[in-house]
């Protein structure tokens, strides 16, 4: 029997979805049919990813996208499994990521009108007013399939919502009715519902920014998630090269920039002081971030021109933007910068290669201090054991950080060196470690994966369904839980607002954690993990070492509770 839910997993199939992470309920018998009638008749079908939490499911597509550009779907269940994906829609929809979200809504019907129908009593009860409202302030496109006759065409054109510029997550519902209407075969060529095709500069744009970049004294580029596109990485630093421009990064969520190059000038985060190279540009031009600097206590240099280059240059989402810029584009950052460097003559060699030779003495500088931070010291800093994290898993290992107040650690020791080697979910809703490392390491199985949380995060991201799934699917990654005794991110907020108040000096505020779970034993009771628990600067190299041979040799994660001073 051909079915909308027939047509829905056809269309998956036909916009690319290799994986379907599902949590399935009572209104999902046509779609469950229509994987079994696939199976039986050898036609192609998504994996199907039984996922026990939803926010993990979501995570996993968030990840995956990531690491492959492409959007998975997640199938949830009518309002609830909705309201379980949590913040994990926020993470995605702030992050851009791409990511299709199918949820059943409850019969429409409650006389047998047609197959379907209601004839369960939570059936009553899971019929809201708005399921799509639940979702609306995040996703790009939702819609209800209200007739079965074109699910595949509303699949194709959320998919092309996904993945246009700024992609991001996208909903579909569809009543239980609907999801078991026989419908006829629709062909659909895919040709026709590709994303948008990415956007460039206008001639006048490209001769304004690369004429003042070549001009400069100090041109600076600042960045968050060009990295995006690794095509985008190649292009800055041919920019960078030919120009003499330096780059920062600011809150990076995507490896931007290979830190060891010349031109890399450093990455700055929560610091509450004002960043060199930002305060000495004389033109700035912002590629591709929605925190560029935090003005209130770092910024350009009164007089600086900025320009701003960003596949959401108007901020959409977010109610209160703006960072002085006196041109605005909205372009796909490989392509603009591409046209720039282009545009750009050599100009002035002296100049530039004066300006090469600065960017090279503050690189050597920067590196310096990382490595000056990074020594051994008494107690077990999160410095050093990031940079025993990077030598022990080497340069093309995909790093996976929710640090939280560590999460500037994590940017400045891991010292990536390629394009997408490093990920962070773009969002502030904490839990997106462990699905989307899981994600991550079933999009690149050839890939060691590694995941550096907070031991709140580590809680956040349910590391329960995590392991499981990381032993049910053999997607075995690295968990690294920098275990500071709980949330360290209230405090420094109450120290930053209320320096003078009872709270500061108070000897409890209830954020830790005074009987800490063993984190590692859960992931090994969950997924048989390897656990590993090290308190001390001599117990990092021999614990990471028997990690990495577990998940190498013996094909399980491996959990390392690092106590952290
Ligand atoms: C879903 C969610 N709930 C609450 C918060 C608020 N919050 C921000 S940081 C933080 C603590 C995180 O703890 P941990 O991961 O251990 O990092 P640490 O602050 O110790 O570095 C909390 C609760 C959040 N960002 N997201
Ligand atoms: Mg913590």
């Amino acid at each position: 029997m051909y079915t909308a839910s027939s047509a829905i997993l056809e269309a998956l199939v036909e916009a690319g979805v290799e994986y379907l992470f599902a949590n399935f309920g009572s209104d999902h018998p046509g779609l469950i049919e229509a994987i079994a009638e696939a199976r039986a008749e050898n036609r192609p079908c998504p994996k199907v990813i039984t996922a026990p939490t939803e926010m993990v499911a979501m995570s996993a597509a968030h990840g995956f996208a990531q690491a492959r550009g492409r959007a998975q779907a997640v199938l949830v269940h009518v309002d609830c499994g909705t309201q379980a994906l949590g913040g994990a829609v926020h993470n995605a929809a702030k992050g851009r990521v791409p990511v299709l979200i199918i949820a059943g809504m409850s019969p429409a019907t409650q006389e047998g009108e047609a197959r379907g129908s209601r004839n369960e009593f939570i059936q009553w009860i899971q019929d809201v007013p708005d399921q799509r409202g639940l979702v609306r302030g995040y996703v790009r496109y939702e819609n209800e399939i209200r007739v079965g006759a074109n699910a595949k065409q509303i699949v194709h054109r959320a998919m092309q919502f996904a993945h246009s510029a700024p992609s991001g997550p996208v909903y579909i519902a569809a009543p239980r009715e609907v999801l078991e209407s026989e419908v006829p075969r629709v062909t659909i060529d895919s040709n026709q519902w590709q994303p948008v095709a990415p956007g460039a500069l206008s001639a006048d744009q490209v001769r304004r920014i690369s004429g003042a970049l070549a001009g400069a004294e100090h041109p600076l580029v600042v960045t968050s998630y060009l990295g995006r596109s690794p095509a985008a990485v190649q292009e800055l630093v041919a920019l960078s090269e030919q120009l003499g421009v330096g780059v920062i990064e600011s809150v990076p969520n995507h490896m931007n920039f290979p830190t060891t190059h010349p031109g890399y000038q450093g990455v700055q985060w929560n610091e509450r002081k004002q960043n060199e190279a930002l305060g000495r540009a004389d033109v700035v031009l912002v590629v591709d971030s929605d925190v560029p600097w935090i003005g209130a206590v770092n910024r350009p240099r009164p007089g600086a021109q900025i320009f701003h280059i960003d596949a959401d240059p108007l901020k959409q989402q977010m109610p209160l933007w703006y960072i002085g810029a006196t041109l605005q584009c909205q372009a796909d950052a490989a392509h603009a910068l591409r046209q720039i460097r282009e545009a750009a003559a050599t100009g002035d060699t002296r100049k530039v290669e004066q300006r090469r030779k600065n960017l090279a003495m503050a690189n050597a500088e920067w590196q310096r201090g990382v490595t000056g931070r990074e020594q051994p010291r008494g107690e077990l800093t999160a410095e050093y054991l990031v940079a025993c994290i990077r030598e022990a898993i080497g340069e093309d290992a995909i790093v996976v950080s929710e640090a939280v107040t560590n999460f500037h650690v994590v940017s400045q020791h891991m010292r990536r060196t390629k394009a997408g080697t490093l990920f962070s979910s773009g969002g502030g809703s904490l839990g997106y470690n462990g699905g989307a490392a899981f994600g991550i390491k079933l999009a690149r199985p050839d890939a060691l994966v590694v995941a550096i949380c907070g031991d709140g995060s580590y809680l956040f991201s349910q590391p329960s369904t995590v392991h499981w799934l990381a032993r049910a699917y053999q997607a075995p990654f690295l968990h690294v839980v920098l275990n500071n005794g709980g949330w360290r991110a209230p405090r420094q907020a109450v120290l930053s607002v209320r320096p003078d108040g009872l709270a500061a000096k108070a000897p409890k505020i209830d954020i830790d954690f005074p009987q800490p779970p063993d984190y590692a034993a859960i992931a090994a009771a969950a997924g048989g993990a390897h656990p590993e628990t090290v308190r001390s600067v001599a117990d990092v190299k021999p614990a990471l070492e028997r990690a990495l041979k577990a998940i190498r040799d013996e094909r399980r994660s491996a959990v390392i509770d690092a106590h952290v001073s």
